[in-house]
């Protein structure tokens, strides 16, 4: 198994702390990675400012053929890295396989595309004689921090972005999951110049915290907690650097009495429990008209009931377990809560799966209230909670009384519907009778506490470039 860090072109052992790496399906050690120490860190970014002054240059054509050249080998290790996250994360494999390395690979070559075709405004003579241009360069060091939920599509979301603008980058992987990315660091060793990639692990209060604090690093993108985003946000800002945040969700699920309850609950079966749930755009929050309320939850009922929860390997399997037992807890001590309140019932699910592993049963939560703690906080995990509304104002109300803005969705058959409420939604995303559909092309970012910045797109590819102006005098 390859574990060495990337700094500089050259692969490394970290000289920091030894952290085991879990499998999440059998909580068994997977194997165990020395993390990055501070000498390291000031080396991955000493080489990387210097790359950049010849990185920084290379035309986008060439920029763009190294990326391609990733995604192409991404491609023909599909099957592997699939492997790979499923044993690390407990996801079931031929999820992985099917939804996750393509996405990986598409996003390479989307930037490699997309950094060619940048626009900008016209070059005029905003003052006579005088020829102003427009310039979008890039950033310099950019420190990039990801989660454990989707390791190596998040690193792909960060590091082609921000490699296509000719940027160089520090990749940490989440502590939890940094298997897949330095399965690629001799790749990347191979398709980069040194210095231009530098991959290092570690703990967010070790390395985490050194990369936010770090003079010479110009911008920092998180994925990860709120908590976190804040912690790096203060730290970010002894040199001013540029952020760049992702930082969960809580998506609400609007569901009209003219709905297409089918496609709905498939809708919320799919996107709720995809990942174990533990995904920033889950669709966790849902709120029910009450004239279709029961009918809806009888429906969620026997979806959710027949979800398959089992080993990544099985091909039968669509949900794994949880990444950590820590994590299992915290999810179980949401249900709890919610259990216990006299309103609300467990319609289905609400227990740990007995047996190796940080298994948790498909869970629905029913009558759920606005006030709810069920239906405030991120649990990101397999649960749901379902509220019964009365009319669109009070449900706009409810939908946007949130810390979070990320994604949210509104089914219903009136066209008219849909764009008002869609109109007034605060959120980043909304879809209209679907969720969680996430296309290379489109930007995927937050509003309010989820942060700010957009990944994919070309708004992604503009995140990690400066505005410049040059004015010549005649
Ligand atoms: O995230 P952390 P965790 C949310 C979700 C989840 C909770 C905790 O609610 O239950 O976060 O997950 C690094 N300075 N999301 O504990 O701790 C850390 O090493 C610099 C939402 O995994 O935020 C890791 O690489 N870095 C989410 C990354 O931040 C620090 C995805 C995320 O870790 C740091 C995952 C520090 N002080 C969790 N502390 C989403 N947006 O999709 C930690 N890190």
């Amino acid at each position: 198994m390859k574990t060495k860090l990337l700094i500089g072109g050259k692969l490394v052992v970290g000289e920091g702390l030894e952290e085991p790496i879990i499998n999440p399906s059998t909580g068994e050690i997977i194997v165990s990675i020395r993390e990055a120490s501070k000498r390291q860190l000031q080396q991955a970014v000493t080489t990387a400012d210097n790359a950049l002054k010849s990185w920084s240059q290379t035309s986008p054509m060439m920029r763009a053929a190294r990326l391609l050249k990733l995604a192409d080998l991404i491609d023909e290790k599909a099957a592997f890295l699939s492997k790979l996250e499923s044993i690390n994360c407990g996801k079931p494999y031929k999820q992985v396989l099917k939804y996750e390395i393509p996405g990986v690979s598409d996003t390479f070559r989307f930037f490699a595309g997309a950094c060619r075709c940048m626009t900008g405004s016209t070059a005029a003579e905003y003052v006579e004689g005088m020829t102003s241009i427009i310039r979008r360069d890039p950033i310099g060091v950019i420190g990039q921090i990801a989660a454990w939920n989707y390791p190596l599509w998040i690193a792909a979301w960060k590091m082609a972005p921000a490699l296509a603008a000719g940027n160089t980058v520090i990749f940490k992987p989440s502590e939890l999951t940094p298997l897949t990315i330095l399965s690629l660091a001799d790749i990347f060793a191979d398709i980069f110049p040194p210095g231009v990639v530098n991959i290092l692990t570690g703990r967010g209060e070790t390395i985490g915290t050194d990369m936010a604090e770090h003079s010479r690093i110009a911008m920092i993108s998180v994925t990860g907690s709120i908590a976190t985003g804040q912690k790096v946000l203060k730290a970010a800002a002894s040199n001013i650097k540029h952020t760049h945040f992702e930082l969960g969700g809580k998506a609400p699920v609007i569901v009209f009495e003219d709905a297409n309850l089918t496609e709905a609950v498939e809708a919320v079966r799919q996107s709720g429990f995809y990942n174990s749930g533990q995904d920033c755009v889950a669709a966790c929050r849902v709120y029910a008209h009450k004239n279709i309320y029961n009918k809806f939850v009888d429906l969620l009922e026997d979806a959710v009931k027949n979800i398959k929860c089992g080993q990544p390997d099985d091909p039968t399997s669509e949900m794994g377990p949880l990444i950590s037992e820590q994590h299992r807890e915290r999810v179980a001590g949401f249900v709890e809560r919610a259990a216990a309140q006299p309103h609300i019932k467990i319609l289905t699910g609400g227990k740990k799966v007995a047996g190796p592993g940080w298994f948790y049963q498909p869970t629905v939560i029913i009558d759920a209230l606005q006030t709810d703690e069920i239906v405030r906080k991120e649990v990101f995990g397999p649960v749901i909670s379902v509220t019964s509304f009365e009319n669109t104002e009070q449900v706009i109300e409810w939908a946007n009384d949130s810390d979070y803005g990320l994604a949210s969705s509104i089914w219903t058959s009136n066209i008219k519907t849909a764009h008002q409420v869609a109109s007034i939604l605060q959120y980043g995303t909304t879809w209209i009778n679907t969720h969680s559909v996430l296309p290379t092309e489109m930007p995927h970012g937050g509003l309010k506490m989820s942060g700010y910045g957009k990944e994919l797109s070309i708004y992604g590819l503009e995140n990690y470039t400066v505005i410049r102006h040059i004015m010549v005098k005649y």
